[in-house]
């Protein structure tokens, strides 16, 4: 829609930023931490670049007061940090760890002395390897009480100061990578039926959380986060509308028609029965699902790129089961289903040294599909840019990064105009962290770490970065200077 006018953002807007226990805390094996799937699959030689782990990350274990007052000095409003379930129950469902319980007490106490809102993800990709060990994990029923217990752990603890949850981050990539595409644990190829399983049994997790948080505190707002990225059609060919149409029901709605509506997008369950790998549901479940997605508050939005479906006929593209995490443009390949689409480059839009799409409009495409298809409120959990930075003289000049964001904000801004009703805006990230698969090379923060792929490299120091000092005034004038 076009506006003469803009209304601006909502008075009460959550200005924030984001992070996730993997990729800063570090602390891996201290006080009574358990393993994780990540702190397992890290040490398997080629999973990362330069065989970069998050034992040590950016600290924040142990800096997380100085991490907080540079937040309260910034002004941020709100911070979006998930919990490591391996130290509150470190072998996923056995003991709770005290002294992990009470790491997140004090950070949680930390942000609210300066007024800042802890915005919790329950999961955010770390599984305890116990449960691995025990029942494969995610491929398993038992996954769902047991995670069930761990976020009711979370809820009991925190539920008095902890106001927004996101159950789940990017349930969408962590299996898709896990289970079809090798690159996450636990690292399995084109594993169809045992990745809509897995799917499942998430959703059921992440449904049941659902309602035991609002069993315990009905005030409580919830949502997942799900990594939406826009499709456009290759072009005007009908053939390559169906194609979006395919790619839509099967890479998008699939998982927020569940959150929002609690079932599975009709035709896709069509296709995955005729492949053979439509998920189990047992009795009850659908009503479950369909319970929680009427009680939850707000769509989860982690939004980084959008992408450009085609036609792809029975004979074309796979899965290349690669990525680009070296950072060297342009060695992203096209991949596809064949019989179904395949996803090129758009030649309209520049692409980041990873190759991901740059595309601010994407961001209030986003928000318009959420608010025509579910009419929910948007949390905008994360979005950023990856991009090699350079410490010169305890300064960091990132005007790459402050263009990002300042036209990706001017889209949510409009998007805020044409009535989506936006609550918050989390950039990725808040200091620079450990990007899963690409190291430490690939920074998102407003702080430089003053660390490299090595672990033993840097003193850890953090350095505000030009976009600390400009996302600052973003937040003081609500959005109005850009
Ligand atoms: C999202 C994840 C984040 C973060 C971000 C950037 O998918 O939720 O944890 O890592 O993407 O991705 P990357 O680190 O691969 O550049």
């Amino acid at each position: 829609m076009y506006f003469s006018e803009s209304k601006g953002f909502p008075k009460d807007f959550l200005w924030g930023s984001a992070s996730a226990a993997y990729q800063v805390e570090g602390a891996w094996n201290e006080d009574g931490k358990g393993v994780s799937n990540w702190d397992t699959f890290v040490r398997i030689p080629g999973k990362t670049f330069q065989a970069t782990t998050g034992d040590k990350a950016v600290d924040h274990y142990h800096r997380y007061k100085e991490d907080v007052a540079l937040m309260a000095e910034q002004g941020l409003k709100a911070y979006r940090f998930s919990i490591a379930w391996t130290r509150i129950i470190p072998d996923g469902n056995g003991e709770v760890n005290e002294k992990g319980l009470q790491f997140y007490d004090d950070l949680i106490n930390e942000l609210l002395k300066y007024n800042i809102v802890p915005m919790v993800t329950v999961y955010h990709w770390d599984m305890p390897q116990a449960l691995e060990e025990q029942y494969h994990g995610w491929e398993d029923r038992r996954i769902v009480d047991d995670f069930v217990n761990y976020a009711t752990t979370l809820f009991k603890r925190y539920g008095d100061r902890v106001k927004h949850w996101i159950i789940m981050n990017e349930q969408n990539v962590f299996t898709s990578l896990g289970w079809l595409a090798g690159m996450h644990p636990p690292g399995k190829v084109d594993a169809n039926s045992i990745f809509y399983q897995v799917n499942h049994h998430a959703n059921m997790a992440h449904a049941k959380s659902v309602l035991a948080l609002k069993e315990l505190y009905p005030d409580a707002m919830v949502g997942s986060s799900f990594a939406y990225s826009p499709s456009y059609a290759y072009d005007r060919k009908p053939e390559n509308a169906m194609a979006k149409a395919d790619h839509d029901d099967l890479q998008t709605f699939y998982w927020m028609d569940v959150y929002a509506y609690g079932r599975y997008p009709r035709s896709a369950i069509r296709y995955l029965e005729s492949k053979g790998w439509a998920p189990k549901l047992e009795p009850g479940d659908a009503e479950v699902m369909k319970k929680a997605a009427s009680m939850i508050d707000f769509m989860g939005v982690n939004y980084y790129q959008t992408c450009v479906v085609e036609y792809n006929p029975l004979d074309g593209v796979g899965a290349s089961h690669e990525m680009n995490n070296t950072g060297k443009k342009g060695t992203a390949k096209v991949q596809g289903v064949p019989g179904l689409y395949k996803s090129p480059q758009n030649e309209f839009l520049p692409t980041t040294d990873w190759d991901w799409t740059i595309d601010p409009m994407g961001i209030r495409m986003c928000c318009r599909e959420i608010t025509s298809r579910y009419d929910l409120p948007v949390v905008i959990s994360e979005n950023g840019l990856g991009a090699f930075d350079k410490l010169e003289d305890g300064q960091v000049h990132d005007p790459y990064r402050i263009d990002y964001l300042k036209r990706h904000i001017e889209e949510l801004k409009k998007a805020c105009d044409d009535g989506c009703r936006v609550l918050a805006y989390c950039t990725w990230s808040y200091t620079d962290l450990l990007s899963w698969l690409n190291g430490y090379q690939k920074r998102y923060g407003f702080v430089y770490v003053d660390r490299e792929e090595d672990e033993n490299s840097g003193t850890l120091n953090r350095y505000k970065k030009d976009s600390f000092y400009w996302y600052q005034k973003v937040i003081e004038s609500n959005g109005e200077e850009l």
